[in-house]
């Protein structure tokens, strides 16, 4: 079927969210011994999104990302050792340890950045989109946002351009049901936010977030009409956070039995039933076990690794004269 990741295309997706789990479960474990820059932003439960929506992009095609990249940063093939020790603020980092775990960058791989700012990366991705669309090139842009920058005035702007000027830009609602703290039914009346798509006469799909091939097939579909020059496409994952908002979350506003039930539908789990009959069990246990000694390589090699230094500037040198 047109639009069905390879054997392959699966495996590999398989191996990408066992190596954001793992980076994850790092983190938040770096983050309680004190040792990451700020608080880290995990995604655990969520992998299929950002692996699944982007497997069939190339490095040619441009991304933007969230405060919750991990996984849109890995499925744009970007390496891991080098996010690594860009999240613990190293000079080896992709951006030499000054962007941290919310802004990593990778132009080489189409990784625009990802973006603290809320909402901001989805007209960033329209105007790569324009761009492709003037120079011809043949490029697709996507951005990946969540339920709560769907709720922001810029989300409706950009769907509105972008379909009237038929762009060729992908627009993945990752749809975890939180913003912050606030569930999605109360940030706004429907459920079903890609509904909204019609209004601008762009197409739209709900997916099972939680299935890698599922949400493949549906971007997949999209991310072809925008390259034939037919214009945008929205998909919207419905999937859960399993953890926090972020490493300094408190919790106690999701509810167990909800947080369980997703637990049960676990990504990489639903990936590995699906490969078991073709795979194997052993073969599905390598690869587990090399994307985990990647994880720890990386994290071990970064935290050996040096600080940037920083040189002042005219202005902060200038200033530290006044003080
Ligand atoms: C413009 C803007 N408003 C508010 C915030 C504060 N803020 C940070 S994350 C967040 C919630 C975002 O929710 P969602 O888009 O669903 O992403 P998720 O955290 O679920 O991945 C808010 C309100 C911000 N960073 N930027």
């Amino acid at each position: 079927m047109k639009n069905t990741p390879s054997l392959d295309d699966q495996i590999e997706m398989y191996r990408r969210m066992i190596l954001v789990r793992r980076l994850e479960e790092r983190l938040g474990a770096l983050s309680k011994e004190g040792r990451t820059r700020g608080p880290i932003h995990r995604c655990d439960g969520q992998e299929a999104v950002g692996i699944g929506a982007t497997a069939m992009l190339t490095d040619a095609d441009y991304l933007t990302s969230t405060h919750r990249g991990h996984a849109h940063y890995i499925g744009k093939g970007v390496d891991v050792y080098g996010i690594t020790a860009e999240i613990l603020g190293r000079s080896t980092g992709l951006c030499g340890g000054r962007a941290g775990h919310m802004l990593i960058a990778d132009a080489a791989r189409g990784m625009i950045g990802g973006n603290a700012i809320v909402g901001a990366g989805i007209p960033a991705a329209a105007g790569m989109a324009l761009s492709n669309q003037i120079l011809g090139n043949g490029r697709v842009a996507m951005c990946i946002f969540g339920d709560g920058a769907a709720q922001t005035g810029i989300w409706h702007e950009t769907m509105n351009m972008a379909a009237l000027w038929k762009l060729p830009v992908v627009f993945v609602l990752e749809h975890n049901q939180f913003g912050l703290t606030v569930h999605s039914d109360r940030q706004g009346p429907v459920a079903d936010l890609s509904i909204r798509a019609k209004g601008y006469a762009m197409p739209a799909e709900i997916v099972d977030g939680n299935d890698a091939v599922a949400v493949y097939r549906a971007t997949a579909a999209m991310v072809d009409r925008a390259r034939r020059g037919e214009g945008p496409g929205m998909i919207e994952a419905k999937t859960y956070r399993w953890e926090g908002f972020s490493t300094s979350d408190m919790g106690g506003y999701q509810k167990p039995e909800d947080i369980a039930a997703w637990k049960a539908r676990d990504p990489i789990e639903i990936a590995r039933a699906a490969l078991l009959p073709a795979v194997g069990a052993d073969r599905l246990d390598e690869i587990d076990a090399a994307a985990t000694a990647e994880v720890e390589q990386a994290a071990e090699r970064a935290l050996a690794d040096p600080f940037p230094e920083f040189e002042p500037c005219a202005f902060t040198a200038a200033y530290s004269e006044v003080l």
